[in-house]
């Protein structure tokens, strides 16, 4: 793999870095505001006292600290593959671009030693997973490699309810950040209560460090509720999400195109609504995200 000077430099130092996923760069907004975000996102962590290190894969080698001209380029060529867990080695060997999803981007981070991951929000157990299993391999791999991975919670387009359960199975702490109630991306309200509620940056670095200690494996996942002030109306995004899932459902969009579409026909129903309220809660997220690794190296 491929790690930038300035990341690498940053590691060997023991100073804050935090990852970065591609996918929603390639898939999860439209150009060009997936690139203005993710450079926003990369300014922001820098502004909060860490290194950025966006992930991805070029020409089959994997890319830890893309260069603004490497995250322009995911942001507008077509045809970059969303890769998970079960396309690496193919991207690998067939030396193809990859857009990481949180899954890949877990996996690249700990092989580059970044414990600390942010995004806008996880994949997880779709509505009807009961039947048709689509449950995202973010869920597999947060349950495995140890990587913290901040997230406005799990995407009101899931089943949240199914979600943390396969979570709780799979073992994985999920720590609901100053809120009792699980953020479901759009919206600080899901109605869920939490019961593992961290108050403070320095709480989160202490509970990866006494996980760490203790050698139990996996990820955790830290589910930041959308600032107030940037949160949908409820009864606008949910009927969004309704029609959303009809469409879906008419034109038998399913697998991994399933996320991308949702997120793009929510986008189109609420007149890009839905887009500034994303983009505002990756910002909200990279803020955490920079003060939870700034608190690690302290640890
Ligand atoms: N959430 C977003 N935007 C995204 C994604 C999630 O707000 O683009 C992407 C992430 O990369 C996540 C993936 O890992 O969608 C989940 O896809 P699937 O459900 O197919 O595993
Ligand atoms: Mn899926």
């Amino acid at each position: 793999m491929k790690i930038s000077k300035e990341v690498q430099q940053a590691l060997n130092s023991n100073r804050p870095v935090v990852a970065l996923e591609s996918t929603i760069i390639s898939h999860g907004m439209p150009y060009p505001k997936n690139v203005e975000t993710a450079m926003l996102v990369e300014k922001t962590i820098r502004e909060h006292g860490a290194i950025p290190a966006t992930i991805g894969i070029i020409d089959g080698e994997p890319i830890i600290g893309m260069s603004p001209e490497e995250i322009e380029e995911f942001g507008k060529r077509k045809g970059i593959c969303k890769v998970s867990r079960r396309d690496l080695p193919v991207v690998f060997a067939k030396k193809t671009w990859g857009a990481t999803t949180v899954a890949a981007t877990m996996i690249l981070a700990n092989m580059a030693g970044i414990e600390v991951f942010v995004t806008g929000g996880v994949g997880g157990a779709h509505r009807g997973a009961q039947n048709n299993f689509d449950i995202s391999a973010d869920l597999e791999e947060l349950g495995k490699t140890n990587v913290t991975v901040v997230s406005a919670g799990v995407k009101a387009i899931l089943d949240l309810k199914l979600t943390l359960e396969i979570l709780e199975t799979k073992g994985v702490p999920v720590l609901s950040y100053q809120s009792d109630e699980f953020a479901d991306f759009y919206t600080r309200h899901s109605g869920i209560k939490m019961e593992n509620v961290v108050n403070s940056p320095k709480e989160v670095a202490e509970i990866i460090h006494a996980k760490r200690v203790n050698k139990l494996d996996g990820g955790i996942l830290v589910a930041n509720p959308i600032p107030e002030e940037d949160a949908m109306d409820s009864d606008v995004i949910n009927a969004a999400i309704e029609t959303a899932l009809k469409k879906a459902d008419e034109q038998h969009i399913e697998g991994k195109e399933i996320t991308p579409f949702l997120l793009k026909t929510i986008v189109e129903l609420t007149n890009g609504d839905s887009l500034e309220s994303n983009i505002k809660l990756v910002i909200n997220n990279a803020k955490l995200g920079a003060a939870i690794a700034r608190e690690l190296t302290q640890l």
